[in-house]
């Protein structure tokens, strides 16, 4: 039977580390759907289109992985689109009690729902969406460490429009 994992999160933008674990689970997995949270109570600096089209440029040449967005829970979000289980990324110990505790509570809310870790790529252990955008909005270099469509992008946000 064909195995549909889902990879939810903020990806406000979407990095190489985010992006190692998609482009590793689209080796074990039939399906991948990486789907961006709708969540009423913060302001993204990305709007959840940017976040969309960002994710869709840079997925574009795996043919597996779709790119999605949700609100609400995310265990009714897989329930409702048919998805098998819940893919996450884990970088440094810190990660972990967070982690478990989502894990825990989304199994509560629907047993059938598998968590399913990644280690991070050592190459990408220091990465986040936040580390991201403070040294893109300070001018730091950050070409290396996420797609050049999402450099674009930041550069463009903080940058170019100063
Ligand atoms: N290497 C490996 N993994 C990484 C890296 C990296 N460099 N950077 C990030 N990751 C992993 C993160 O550990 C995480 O697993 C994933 O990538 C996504 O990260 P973010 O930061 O973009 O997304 P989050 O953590 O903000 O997403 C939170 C959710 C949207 C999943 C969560 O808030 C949620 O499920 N909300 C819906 C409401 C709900 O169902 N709540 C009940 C559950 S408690």
């Amino acid at each position: 039977m064909s195995k549909k994992i889902v990879y939810p999160g903020s990806f406000d933008p979407v990095t190489n580390g985010h992006l190692d674990i998609v482009k590793r689970a689209a080796n074990i997995f039939d399906e991948v759907i990486v789907s961006v949270f709708n969540n009423p109570n913060k302001t993204p600096v990305f709007t959840m289109e940017e976040r969309v089209e960002m994710l869709k440029n840079s997925t574009r040449e795996l043919e597996n992985v779709k790119v999605d967005s949700f609100s609400g829970l995310t265990t009714k979000y897989i329930k409702s689109i048919g998805g098998d289980a819940i893919l996450r990324g884990l970088r440094a110990v810190s990660d972990f009690e967070g982690e478990f505790q989502m894990a825990s509570m989304n199994k509560h809310l629907d047993e059938n729902i598998e968590t399913i870790f990644l280690m991070t790529d050592t190459k990408y252990a220091f990465l986040s969406s936040s580390v991201i955008k403070e040294a893109a909005y300070f001018d730091g270099d950050i070409k290396e460490l996420v797609p050049n469509f999402v450099y674009h992008k930041l550069r463009n946000k903080f940058i170019e429009k100063n």
